[in-house]
Parts: C-alpha cells; sequence; structure tokens
C-alpha cells in the first residue's frame, strides 16, 4: 500500500502552527488489538453492549459482572503494547510549542508510547476508586468480586467515567480550553458520538481551529472537517510526523 497522501496545504500549515490539540477514541488503539465500542465485544463479552455495561445501574445491579468485565479488558490491554498511532502521537508532542492530547480511552496506551502529559476525559481502568465517592483510589486488583472501600466498606469500583456520570471537571475544563486555543484540532479515531468529549472538536472550530479527521470511516464530524484523512491512524499518523520532522 502506497504512502497516505497527506494534502499540501495541511503540510504548510503544520509547518506554520504552533498550537495543536488531539482528541483520541477507541479507534487509535484499534490497531493494538483493543476492540473499539463499536466492534462486537469479543468472545464471552460479545452479548453485552457497552452502554449496558458502563453504567453506574449495571454496577449497582450486579457489581461482579462489571468488575468481571473491567478485569477482562484491563488483563486484555495490560496484554497488548502501543501502535504506530500511539508512538506517532508521541514524536509529534515533541514538534509544537503547545500540544494537548485529549483521549476518550481508559487503557494508558498513550503515556506507555511516552506522552507525559495526558487529558484522560473518561478516567483509566488501571485505578479503582470508592463508588460511594469518599475519595479513595487504589491500583486495581486481581480480586473476583469487588472489594470493600478501606475506609467505609462500600465497594470499589473502576476509576473510569460511565454513562450517566459526569467527567472529572479538572480534564475536562482543561480539554476544553486546549479546544479552544489550538489552531489545529486533529479527531483520531473516535466516531464523535459520546458527549460531551464529541463537543470538543466543533468548540475547536468555532473558535477557529482548522479541523482534521484521521478515520478509516465517516463520523459524525467529517461534514465539519477542513482535512479528511481516510484511514487508519497506525498508516497515517507515522507518515504526517515523519513530513513534520523532516521539515522541522
Ligand atoms: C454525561 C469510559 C450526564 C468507560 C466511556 C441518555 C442517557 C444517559 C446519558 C446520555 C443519554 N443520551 C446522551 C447521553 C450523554 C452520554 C452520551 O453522549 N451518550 C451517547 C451514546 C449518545 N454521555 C454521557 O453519559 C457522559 N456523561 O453526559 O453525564 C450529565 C450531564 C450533566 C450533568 C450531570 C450528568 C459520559 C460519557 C462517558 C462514558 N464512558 N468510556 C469505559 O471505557 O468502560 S465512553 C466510551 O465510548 C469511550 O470512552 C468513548 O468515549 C466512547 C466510544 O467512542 P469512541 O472512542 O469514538 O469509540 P467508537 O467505538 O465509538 O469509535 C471508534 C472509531 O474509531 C470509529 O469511528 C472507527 O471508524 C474508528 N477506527 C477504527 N479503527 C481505526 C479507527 N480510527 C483510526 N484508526 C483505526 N485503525
Ligand atoms: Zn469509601
Amino acid at each position: 500500500m502506497g504512502r497516505p497522501d497527506i494534502p499540501a496545504e495541511l503540510g504548510q500549515a503544520l509547518s506554520k502552527l504552533r498550537r495543536v490539540a488531539v482528541l483520541t477514541g477507541a479507534g487509535v488503539s484499534a490497531e493494538s488489538g483493543v476492540p473499539t465500542f463499536r466492534d462486537a465485544q469479543t468472545g464471552l463479552w460479545s452479548r453485552y453492549s457497552p452502554e449496558q455495561l458502563a453504567t453506574p445501574e449495571a454496577f449497582e445491579r450486579d457489581p461482579r459482572l462489571v468488575w468481571e468485565w473491567y478485569t477482562w479488558r484491563r488483563q486484555l490491554v495490560a496484554a497488548v503494547h502501543p501502535n504506530p498511532a500511539h508512538l506517532a502521537l508521541a514524536r509529534m508532542a515533541r514538534l509544537f510549542a503547545r500540544f494537548s492530547l485529549i483521549t476518550q480511552n481508559v487503557d494508558s496506551l498513550h503515556q506507555r508510547a511516552g506522552n507525559t502529559e495526558v487529558i484522560e476525559l473518561h478516567g483509566n481502568i488501571s485505578r479503582i476508586t470508592c463508588s460511594r465517592g469518599c475519595g479513595i483510589v487504589t491500583a486495581f486488583d486481581e480480586s473476583a468480586a469487588p472489594p470493600p472501600c478501606p475506609s467505609c466498606g462500600a465497594p470499589l469500583r473502576p476509576d473510569v467515567v460511565w454513562f450517566g456520570e459526569m467527567l472529572p471537571a479538572d480534564a475536562l475544563s482543561r480539554a476544553q480550553e486546549a479546544a479552544k486555543s489550538c489552531e489545529i484540532f486533529f479527531s483520531v479515531g473516535t466516531s464523535a458520538q459520546v458527549y460531551p468529549a464529541a463537543e470538543l472538536p466543533f468548540s475547536a472550530r468555532r473558535a477557529g481551529a482548522l479541523l482534521v479527521e484521521v478515520n478509516p470511516e465517516e463520523t459524525a464530524l467529517t461534514a465539519s472537517a477542513d482535512f479528511v484523512l481516510r484511514g487508519a491512524a497506525g498508516r497515517i499518523l507515522p507518515h504526517l510526523v515523519h513530513q513534520l520532522e523532516a521539515a522541522h
């Protein structure tokens, strides 16, 4: 397969711009072997949809089932590696004066690829916290069922944002600030359907930023994008960063 073509005017814009923001979704981890939310869950989880399991109600109703799902996902994530898309974003962070990496993913693959500042909008699967909110945060452990909170006894839960739950205020405000102040906003590997994360590219555009989409498929964002790089992030981003490094 030939080199993906990066439009010349995008290359020119990137050589002049200083402030870049990137929003990633499950698609950036797809080439590491982590199923996206839209892919049918593999194996025994195929009969559940994430929207059914990633909710406080599901955890209330069947804490052990939800806990097992996260244990399965945590083990799957621990067994995979960052792919060329993650590695390209780690290199890209070093090329711009202001680079904000905002992710909807909970898999730590951006950190493992070398990005030191990652705005995690939806938490992280490697951490667990008190389901009654008494602030305890600790590392996920191998127990078969949610362990009791050491201070209040409520079951501990994955430290991720479920549907219907508020996003961490600090992460969301940093992401909104980055979207409003960037000159170019990349939306990579996200179907742009889950709010308020999906609002970010639109607020970047309203603030005057160029909008670039990297995705093999059309999304809710495609019509508003200034540049659509149609293809896998693991193929497109390394080529884009290679071009940028050559120009720097
Ligand atoms: C909130 C963490 C309320 C957990 C996640 C009705 C009831 C309740 C809520 C709502 C409702 N209607 C709307 C809502 C709001 C809801 C929402 O937006 N729902 C959607 C479904 C309509 N949002 C929320 O509930 C949020 N909270 O609104 O609170 C509130 C408001 C005010 C005051 C109080 C309360 C919380 C949302 C966060 C949920 N948690 N994850 C976990 O991981 O277990 S969301 C989860 O799903 C991901 O984090 C991600 O955000 C989303 C999946 O989306 P993507 O990442 O885009 O992945 P997806 O599979 O969709 O797409 C993959 C893309 O990659 C595709 O486009 C594909 O083409 C592309 N791709 C594939 N391969 C590649 C590729 N791209 C590049 N390269 C490749 N190789
Ligand atoms: Zn507690």
